[in-house]
């Protein structure tokens, strides 16, 4: 018997008209405000958020806070597919909050928690684990870029990591997934599985879209413009947003770029174009205002420019992270409520999902 495949979305079984507590909207704030899209995203509390995090993701989610329902997560359980030391582990979890809502979350308007502090993550990602085949696993890029030659030494948990983060939005009802061009794959699987759940069990979860910006999804190791920026990167790979100033202008200074003089975007030269991405979406110039502004100027003028305006948008981030990083208690504060105020979703779909099933 071969796998049931793909389904198309109008294949819908009769039980698919059922009404779901899970499936309706949640409360909303005020009682007759229409109802907000709503976003989910995690990042992994892996320490050293970089610059790329910021200008992929997290920059998006502060400028979109009023126009979503807004749910960020700091994925722990998924930090732990590779091995983390634990003291170092509780540490970035906590550091990621600080930095969550000193990029400017406000924890009013968006709701920052711990993955592993509401286990219908870990119970729905098992469900889903379960009508997820080895051959879609196998496909994900990912997994084969982090496990790289010693594949057999993986571990189970990094292979399935794409089902965790398909629980974690599908539990929320997700209409869309703020990312970086990385996570293209994994979005796509986590549609992929919620229709063929919602075909074989009855309609159980919204099929959330992609949200990937153009500009910035993808920035580039300073290293190797070859790769991207990641927190596995080597030192000099990644600007952190807890660079100090001479840390910045040191790692820019050593940036690769190529023996061209001209500073143009040009995508077929990686590395000056890299730096250009960041120095535009950073500032306010337009691609035109900037390429006149370094007319006949060289890579040093350019560089300290770009370390100038790096410095300049990390210096309010840095006040603020430190003053959250100073205050434990109150973090712990705001991620408890934020997980309180979210688990009555995840809870409600995963009931659905269990009694979908046949568990319940
Ligand atoms: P690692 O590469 O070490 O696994 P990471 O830097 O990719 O970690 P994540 O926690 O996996 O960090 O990613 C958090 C968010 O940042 C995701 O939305 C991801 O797509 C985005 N992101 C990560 N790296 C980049 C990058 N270089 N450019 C743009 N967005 C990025
Ligand atoms: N896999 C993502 C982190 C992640 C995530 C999610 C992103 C886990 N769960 C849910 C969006 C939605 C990463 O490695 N960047």
């Amino acid at each position: 018997m071969s796998a049931p495949t793909r389904t198309k979305p109008d294949a819908k079984p009769d039980r698919s008209s059922r009404r779901d507590p899970a499936t309706q909207p949640a409360p909303a704030t005020k009682a007759d405000a229409p109802r907000r899209e709503r976003v989910f995203s995690g990042i992994q509390p892996s320490g050293n958020i970089h610059i790329g995090n910021y200008l992929g993701a997290m920059r998006h989610f502060v400028a979109d806070q009023d126009q979503f329902d807004n749910i960020f997560c700091i994925v722990d359980l998924h930090a732990i597919t590779v091995p983390q030391d634990p003291a170092e582990l509780r540490a970035a979890t906590r550091e990621l909050a600080a930095m969550y809502f000193a990029v400017g979350l406000d924890p009013e308007r968006s709701n920052v928690f711990v993955q592993s502090h509401i286990a219908a993550h870990a119970e729905l990602a098992w469900i889903l684990g379960c009508i997820t085949t080895l051959g879609q696993l196998n496909r994900m890029t990912q997994f084969k870029v982090k496990a790289g030659e010693e594949r057999d030494e993986a571990s189970a948990g990094l292979f399935t990591y794409p089902v965790l983060m398909a629980a974690d939005i599908l539990l929320y009802q997700a209409d869309a997934v703020p990312v970086g061009d990385d996570q293209r794959q994994h979005v796509e699987l986590t549609r992929d599985l919620a229709e063929r759940f919602n075909y074989r069990f009855g309609e159980t979860f919204k099929v959330p879209r992609p949200l990937i910006r153009e500009v910035g999804a993808r920035i580039m190791a300073l290293d190797d413009p070859a790769k991207k920026m990641s927190k596995s990167g080597g030192e000099v790979s990644y600007l952190a947003l807890t660079d100090a100033a001479d840390v910045v202008r040191k790692k820019i200074a050593r940036a690769t770029t190529d023996s061209e003089r001209t500073i143009v975007f040009d995508e077929k030269r990686p590395g000056i174009y890299n730096l250009l991405t960041i120095y535009e979406l950073l500032g306010t110039q337009s691609r035109a205002e900037i390429e006149a502004e370094f007319a006949g100027k060289g890579y040093k003028e350019f560089k300290a420019a770009l370390g100038d305006q790096i410095i300049a948008a990390l210096e309010p981030i840095q006040r603020r992270y430190a003053t959250f990083q100073a205050d434990p208690a109150e973090l712990d504060r705001l991620l408890a409520a934020g997980a309180e105020r979210v688990r009555p979703i995840a809870a409600a779909t995963l009931a659905a999902a269990k009694r979908g099933v046949g568990l319940a």
